[in-house]
């Protein structure tokens, strides 16, 4: 467990500080909507300097027109804080005010956000054996990763929910679209085998080739 938070924690960083150059070089009307994220630390002190004081704690991704599921729930309830206390905006049963409280993000169920890790259940013992890495934030922005900003490649029907949860496997979707894409890359650094996504398995292969059969 140490080392998952270590690894989230770190990743987090690097997101946090990326996805706030992001928005800001790529924002025509910079002036007006930082002053949500003024308004929300108004309303909220006690989350000045923690992580959610941050664009991320609404935007997802780091593209100004994209909201998360808190961010649009705002939108909808014209940026008025009390009326989405109540509601659970990113579905893991903890409502935006309790998690608010907590300080972790009502948007989303990621622990770090634009960085999702995949847990699978390959061993009963340890059950950090084989979980994914997904770095949503350079598979979206940067060059190398293809997508050039293009959500059609990962999100529309029979694709991927634009809504990290853990609780359900999407390996179909992801053998098919993650891979396909790491296949035809071209790159050295797109995984192409089961130990290059899955992490900590190199032991393991022949019991886990039998759980795809
Ligand atoms: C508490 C939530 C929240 C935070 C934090 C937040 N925003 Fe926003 N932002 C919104 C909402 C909601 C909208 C949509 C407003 C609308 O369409 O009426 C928005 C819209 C925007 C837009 C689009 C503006 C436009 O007119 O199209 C930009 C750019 C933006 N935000 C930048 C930022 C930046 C940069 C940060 C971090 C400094 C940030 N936001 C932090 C909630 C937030
Ligand atoms: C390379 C694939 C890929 C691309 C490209 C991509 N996404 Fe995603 N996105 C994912 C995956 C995978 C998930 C998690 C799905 C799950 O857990 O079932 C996700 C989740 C999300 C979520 C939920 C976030 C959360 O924390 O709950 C949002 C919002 C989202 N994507 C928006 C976008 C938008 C907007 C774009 C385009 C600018 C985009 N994505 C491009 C793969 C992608
Ligand atoms: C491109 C990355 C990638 C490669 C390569 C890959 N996987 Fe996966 N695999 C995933 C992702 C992502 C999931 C979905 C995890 C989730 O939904 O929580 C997954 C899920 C699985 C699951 C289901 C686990 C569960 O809990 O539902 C099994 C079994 C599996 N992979 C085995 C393999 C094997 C064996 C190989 C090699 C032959 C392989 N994978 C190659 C990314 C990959
Ligand atoms: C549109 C193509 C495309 C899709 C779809 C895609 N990837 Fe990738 N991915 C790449 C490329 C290209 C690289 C190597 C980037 C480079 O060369 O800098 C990469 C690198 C990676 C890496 C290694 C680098 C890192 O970020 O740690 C992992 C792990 C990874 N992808 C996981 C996934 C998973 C899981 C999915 C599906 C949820 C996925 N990718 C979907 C193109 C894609
Ligand atoms: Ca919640």
């Amino acid at each position: 467990m140490s080392k998952l938070l270590s690894v989230s924690s770190v990743a987090a960083g690097i997101v946090l500080a990326v996805s706030a150059a992001a928005l800001f070089l790529s924002s025509n009307s910079a002036y007006a909507l930082p002053s949500i994220q003024t308004a929300f630390i108004s309303r909220y002190p006690a989350l000045r300097d923690t992580p959610l004081q941050s664009c991320t704690t609404c935007h997802m991704p780091v593209k100004k027109e994209f909201l998360n599921g808190y961010g649009l729930a705002l939108k909808e309830a014209r940026m008025n804080f009390e009326e989405i206390e109540d509601l659970d905006s990113d579905g893991d049963k903890i409502s935006n005010i309790d998690e608010i409280n907590d300080e972790s993000f009502p948007g989303s169920r990621a622990t770090a956000p634009e960085y999702f890790i995949f847990h699978v259940n390959f061993s009963d013992k340890d059950p950090e054996l084989g979980k994914v890495h997904f770095n949503h934030e350079m598979h979206v922005i940067k060059g190398s990763f293809l997508s050039k900003g293009r959500c059609k490649n990962c999100h529309g029907k029979n694709l991927f929910p634009k809504e990290f949860n853990d609780d359900v496997s999407i390996r179909p979707l992801a053998h098919q679209i993650c891979w396909r894409c790491h296949e035809t890359s071209g790159s050295k650094l797109a995984p192409r085998d089961c130990t290059g996504c899955h992490t900590g398995i190199k032991d393991m292969m022949g019991d886990i080739k039998k759980l795809l059969e």
